[in-house]
């Protein structure tokens, strides 16, 4: 079952195949030419690059190069409270992709020993869907080189698939982590949401990848800390407050604190929601300390060490797949394409900059859970409507004298437009965040970025393509 890449596999091909006249799910049929994912419930999914397919047991290899001794000294600008122990091993799982390359830079430069594992299956997706980042990103291998000469700091690396448990053994037997950081999923809705196909790899990579890391730590690690990435999309938007994880709640006269209930509207947020409870019932049941960080909508690309230098630049989706509400904003008010608002826009998540993903999972490195202990942190620092955001990038793109105008799109998606939204995200502040909120300054700086980059824009890539209806969602079914 696994989608193995090899260290050998070029990801690099032709722009030249994105078609302006195909239509999305024409392109996916299309372009297995070059690149086919084939998925299905049995353990037979294969990725075909350039018709030769890869064997499983050739890729089961861990490439890692090893670590020197962590610096002690403290990272410039920041201040931080607590300084890493010395031998503190962190891996960070899908630390190729856009949350993941920057928090492990960032644990990096901040003294832990960092192996990032990754599959490279992101790069596929852009490959298969013919999609590419805003900004021009390196290969792992050139990153990780570039990091080591600027920084003198080694980050092993171990390519393969975590839904390939022998592969997964081999990197934890090698690395013996302390901590690990779980990124590595296939991360987007409306992927999640083309077909069958999309819709079983997402819960097939997300669920099984996260089974063999709990497996993994209590075979080989089992005092290792799982720092996994969940969604604030596991809650829905339910019509009361959203607590952390838990509510109290008193029924027939007796009282409990029950998880949160989760009402997910997209296979890929229903993954997390799997994920969730098959964590916490591993730490119910073996002991296992975990931390699920259900994160908000990100937005931002520069952290201080992706800054240092190109070839460390981070990824910048804007497409209507992988792109994120305000990333894409940002991307569309600096091409002068309408901001594209889905339905009402009324719709309102949490979101937070970069720079504080980046921070909270060094927070939560650094005050793991107890041992049995399933611990859940709201990871966001402000919400906003769609609206909301529409009109901030439109201030921020008139004082750059740029034209904003927003459209309303009619909703791919089937979700609430107009809802009560009020979640709360006061663990991860009392454990020491200090929030980069969303001001005037940092909108500028964004659209500056997008601005920087429009020439790699590609126009076809902006308006949404995937229907949660054509898939079969019906309206009203999915609750608000
Ligand atoms: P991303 O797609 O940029 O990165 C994910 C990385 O994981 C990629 O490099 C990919 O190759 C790797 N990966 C996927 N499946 C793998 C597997 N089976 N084995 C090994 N590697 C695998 O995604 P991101 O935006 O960095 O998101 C990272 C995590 O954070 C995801 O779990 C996502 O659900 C969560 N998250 C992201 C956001 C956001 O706004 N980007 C918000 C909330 C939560
Ligand atoms: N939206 C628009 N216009 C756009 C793009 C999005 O109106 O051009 C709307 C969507 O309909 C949705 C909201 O903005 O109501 C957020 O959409 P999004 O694409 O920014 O975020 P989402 O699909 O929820 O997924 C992203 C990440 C995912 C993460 C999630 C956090 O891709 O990995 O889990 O944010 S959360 O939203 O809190 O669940």
């Amino acid at each position: 079952m696994a989608h193995l890449l090899s260290t050998s596999c070029s990801l690099k091909l032709p722009y030249g195949q994105r078609s302006s006249t195909q239509s999305f799910s024409q392109r996916l049929t299309t372009c297995p030419a070059l690149f086919t994912l084939q998925s299905s419930m049995i353990p037979s999914t294969r990725i075909v690059v350039r018709g030769s397919r890869l064997q499983k047991k050739s890729f089961v290899c861990a490439t890692f190069v090893s670590q020197e001794a962590p610096s002690q000294t403290s990272s410039g600008s920041h201040q931080f409270s607590f300084e890493p122990s010395k031998s503190q091993r962190v891996m960070v799982i899908g630390g190729d992709g856009y949350c993941g390359w920057a928090t492990a830079l960032h644990l990096s430069k901040r003294g832990y020993e960092v192996a990032i594992v990754d599959s490279l299956i992101r790069r596929m997706f852009d490959h298969q869907l013919g999609l590419d980042s805003l900004t021009p990103i390196s290969s792992i291998h050139n990153r990780l080189r570039c990091w080591k000469s600027l920084t003198g700091k080694t980050i092993g690396l171990y390519i393969g698939d975590i839904c390939d448990f022998e592969f997964l053994s081999e990197a934890f037997k090698s690395f013996e982590p302390d901590a690990v950081v779980h990124f590595g999923e296939q991360r987007s809705a409306p992927y999640s949401m083309i077909d069958r196909t999309r819709a079983v790899f997402t819960q097939q990579n997300n669920v099984i990848g996260t089974l063999n890391v709990l497996f993994a730590i209590k075979e080989f690690r089992e005092q290792c800390h799982l720092v996994k990435l969940g969604t604030m999309g596991e809650y829905g938007t339910p019509n009361i407050d959203i607590e952390e994880g838990y509510i109290t709640m008193t029924h027939n006269g007796r009282t409990d604190t029950l998880p949160y209930p989760k009402q997910a509207s997209s296979f890929y947020h229903l993954s997390k929601v799997h994920d969730s409870n098959n964590i916490a019932f591993t730490c119910k049941a073996w002991g296992i300390r975990a931390t699920d960080l259900n994160q908000g909508v990100v937005y931002g690309v520069r952290t201080d060490e992706t800054e240092m230098h190109e070839e460390l630049c981070n990824r910048f989706d804007y497409d209507g797949v992988f792109g994120t509400a305000l990333n894409r904003f940002c991307v569309q008010a600096a091409v002068g394409h309408p901001l594209t608002v889905y339905g009402k826009g009324g719709q309102t998540r949490g979101y937070l900059d970069i720079r504080d993903t980046v921070r909270c999972v060094e927070l939560a490195i650094a005050n793991p859970a107890q041992p049995g202990e399933f611990r859940v942190f709201n990871q966001f620092t402000e919400q906003f409507s769609v609206n909301e955001l529409a009109s901030l990038v439109t201030k921020a793109g008139e004082k750059l004298a740029l034209d904003v105008k927003t459209i309303s799109v009619p909703n791919p998606r089937v979700e609430a437009e107009e809802h009560y939204y009020n979640a709360k995200h006061t663990k991860l502040i009392e454990l020491g965040l200090e929030p980069h909120l969303l001001s005037d300054s940092l909108l500028d700086s964004l659209l500056n970025f997008a601005i920087q980059f429009k020439g790699r824009v590609d126009f076809k890539q902006i308006m949404p393509n995937v229907s949660w209806k054509k898939i079969g969602v019906k309206p009203k079914t999915v609750a608000a």
